[in-house]
């Protein structure tokens, strides 16, 4: 289902200069007991970032999902991008969200660094169905301008294939505009903040019973710890 945004930003991060990087064994690609449910990732360094993961899970009909995380290097306090896209096939239901993932929420870090996220979320309206988040706190780490919709088959043939090629470029944009410019957060802060990133996202990451029910509760484990958020296995 999202094989052609998997295809579009695996292309981006290697036009980037990125390079492979390999995975703790074992959790780079796993298929569940039953063989009906096969995840892989893929774990880059790109220039300017210290680590850029992407996770691709394929459950048939029951659910596709594409995730992606960048972690900027720690001298850019730029935020980090954040894409889960779901698509539960038996019910036409997409869950996708798309963000610019703050790491702080005062007022001049986000008029720093929100403008281009903020024109994405007036242009696809659609996708900024104003969702309510139940088990992230919407306040931390995420932004107001993230694009989070909760629909069907039509946002996800419609909306989203322009809105995904627009966010990616307005990210590196952004990234772009950072590295010439000064971060007002200072590297030791940015490590941190990234840090508490990880160990939030790991106690919140509505996934988790998911991967159980496919994967078994030991792998899930290692899956969140060692590999989706590392800072949070310390
Ligand atoms: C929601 N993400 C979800 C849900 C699942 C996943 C099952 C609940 C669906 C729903 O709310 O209807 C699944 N998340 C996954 C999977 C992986 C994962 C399979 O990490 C890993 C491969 N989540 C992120 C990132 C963002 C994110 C990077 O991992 C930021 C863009 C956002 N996912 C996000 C949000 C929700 C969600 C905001 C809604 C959760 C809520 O309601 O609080």
């Amino acid at each position: 289902m999202f094989d052609p945004f998997l295809e579009e930003l695996q292309t981006a991060i290697k036009a980037r200069g990125g390079i492979s990087v390999e995975i703790p064994a074992g959790l780079e690609r796993n298929q569940s007991q039953k063989r009906t449910s096969t995840i892989q990732s893929w774990l880059w360094k790109v220039p300017g970032f210290r680590r850029w993961r992407v996770t691709r899970l394929d459950a048939g009909e029951s659910l596709q999902v594409l995730n992606s995380v960048a972690y900027p290097d720690y001298s850019l306090d730029h935020p980090l991008m954040g894409i889960d896209l779901l698509w539960f096939g038996a019910r036409q239901k997409l869950v996708a969200v798309l963000d610019f993932q703050p790491l702080v929420q005062d007022k001049d870090y986000l008029d720093r660094h929100f403008d281009g996220l903020k024109d994405l979320s007036a242009r696809f309206p659609d996708l900024n169905s104003e969702e309510t988040m139940r088990s992230f706190d919407p306040n931390q780490y995420f932004s107001s301008w993230l694009l989070f919709c909760r629909g069907g088959s039509e946002q996800a043939e419609t909306s989203l294939p322009p809105a995904f090629s627009s966010f990616l470029k307005a990210y590196w944009d952004l990234h772009d505009e950072a590295s010439t410019a000064s971060s007002s957060i200072s590297p030791e802060d940015v490590q941190k903040l990234q840090e508490n990133y990880d160990v939030y996202s790991a106690d919140r990451d509505p996934a988790h019973g998911l991967f159980t029910s496919h994967f078994g509760k030991d792998w899930s484990d290692r899956f969140l710890h060692e590999f989706l958020f590392p800072a949070s296995a310390r």
